[in-house]
C-alpha cells in the first residue's frame, strides 16, 4: 500500500514538474489539497474583507466620478472572494465551515487590512500599492498548479490591473496639486509603504510554506523574491510622483541590479497576524455583523429556491 502511494505521489509530482495542470477531480496528495484550500480560502477572506478599509471612503469620495470608481473597485473585490471560494470548493472545502472560521477568528486573512484609512490619499495609497503588491503575485499564480484557482487568477488579475491605474492616478493627481495635497499623499505613504511589504509574508527563512509550495508550482516565487520585485518596481513610481518612500536604507544596488531596503518590523507583522492589528477587531465585527445581518437574505432564497424545485423548475 506504502508503495503504491509513493508511486501515486511520484506521478504526482512528475505532472507537476512537467507543468501539466491538476484538475479538481485528478488524484492530488492529501497536503496539497490541504495547502491550497487553506491558501484559497485566506486569499477569499482577504478579497472579502478588503473591502471594508476602502468601503470607509465611498460615501466621503471627492466627486460623483470617483465615488462610481471607488463603488466599482469594491464590487470587483466581492467578485473575487466569490470566485476564490468557488476555486476552494472544487478541493471539497464547504463554503459555510470556510465562513465559519473567518467569523470565529480561526482564519487568517492578510494582515494589510487590519490597518486604518485615515484621509481620501490612502484610496490611491491602497490602489497603487497594495493592489501593485497584490498584482506582483497575483500574476505568477495565473500559472499556479491548481486549474480553477489559475484561471481564477487571470481575471481577477486584469480587474487588479485597472485598480492599480486608478490608484496612481488619484496620488497623481495629489502630488500635482496643493502643497496640502502632495503632504496628504507623502503621509499616506510613510503609513503604507511597510504593511505593504508584509503582504508578502514572513522572510523566506522563517516562512514554512514556501519550500513545499515551490516544489508543487503553487507559488512560482519565494516571499522574499516578490517583496524585492515590488521594492524595485515601486521606488521609481515614487520618484516619479515626487514622493519619498519612507525607508533610510533604501539604496540602489548596481551589482544585483536591484535595491537594497532596511528591515520589515517582523514583530508588528506577527502581531497583526495574530489579529492584534489596529483594526483586527473592527474588520472581523464588521464581516460578522454582515452575516448575521443577511440571514433572512439567505433564508428568503433558499424557500425561493425550494419552491421553485417543488414546482419543478430548477
Ligand atoms: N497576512 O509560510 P508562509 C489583495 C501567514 S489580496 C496574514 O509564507 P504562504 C486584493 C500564512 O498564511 C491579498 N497572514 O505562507 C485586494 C502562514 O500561516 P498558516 C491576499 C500571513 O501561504 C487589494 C504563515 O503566515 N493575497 O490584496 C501573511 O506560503 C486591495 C507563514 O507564512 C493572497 O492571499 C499576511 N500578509 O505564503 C483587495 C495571495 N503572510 O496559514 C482589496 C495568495 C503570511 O500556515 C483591496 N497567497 N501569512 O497558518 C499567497 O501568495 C501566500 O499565501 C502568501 C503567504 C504569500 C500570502
Amino acid at each position: 500500500m506504502e508503495t503504491a502511494e509513493l508511486t501515486q505521489e511520484e506521478q504526482f509530482q512528475t505532472r507537476i514538474d512537467a507543468d501539466v495542470r491538476i484538475e479538481p477531480k485528478d488524484w492530488m496528495p492529501e497536503a496539497y489539497r490541504k495547502t491550497l484550500i487553506r491558501q484559497i480560502s485566506q486569499h477569499a477572506h482577504s478579497e472579502i474583507v478588503g473591502m471594508l478599509p476602502e468601503g470607509n471612503w465611498i460615501t466621503r469620495a471627492p466627486s460623483l466620478k470617483r465615488k462610481a470608481i471607488l463603488l466599482a473597485k469594491v464590487q470587483d473585490e466581492a467578485g473575487h472572494g466569490l470566485y476564490l471560494y468557488s476555486a476552494a470548493e472544487t478541493l471539497g472545502a464547504s463554503r459555510d465551515q470556510m465562513l465559519a472560521d473567518l467569523h470565529s477568528g480561526k482564519a487568517k486573512y492578510s494582515s494589510i487590512f487590519n490597518y486604518p484609512t485615515l484621509s481620501w490619499a490612502d484610496m490611491g495609497t491602497i490602489g497603487w500599492l497594495v493592489d501593485g503588491a497584490a498584482i506582483l503575485n497575483q500574476v505568477p499564480l495565473c500559472r499556479t498548479s491548481y486549474g480553477p484557482y489559475a484561471r481564477a487568477m487571470v481575471r481577477v488579475c486584469k480587474e487588479e490591473s485597472f485598480h492599480q491605474r486608478q490608484g496612481f492616478e488619484i496620488m497623481q493627481t495629489l502630488s500635482e496639486g496643493t502643497p496640502e495635497q502632495k503632504q496628504m499623499a507623502q503621509e499616506a505613504l510613510n503609513r503604507w509603504w511597510w504593511p505593504t511589504l508584509m503582504m508578502f509574508g514572513p522572510k523566506d527563512a522563517d516562512s514554512p510554506n514556501t519550500e513545499q509550495s515551490m516544489k508543487w508550482r503553487i507559488k512560482r516565487f519565494t516571499n522574499d523574491e516578490l517583496r524585492q520585485k515590488f521594492v524595485d518596481m515601486m521606488v521609481p513610481q515614487a520618484e516619479f510622483l515626487g514622493l519619498t518612500v519612507p525607508d533610510e536604507k533604501l539604496r540602489w544596488n548596481e551589482a544585483k541590479q536591484g535595491y537594497d531596503f532596511g528591515e520589515v518590523d517582523w514583530a508588528e507583522f506577527w502581531d497583526v497576524v495574530k489579529g492584534n492589528g489596529p483594526c483586527s477587531r473592527e474588520r472581523l465585527q464588521a464581516r460578522v455583523d454582515a452575516w448575521n445581518e443577511g440571514e433572512w437574505v439567505r433564508e428568503a432564497a433558499l424557500a425561493h429556491a425550494a419552491k421553485r424545485s417543488a414546482r419543478g423548475k430548477v
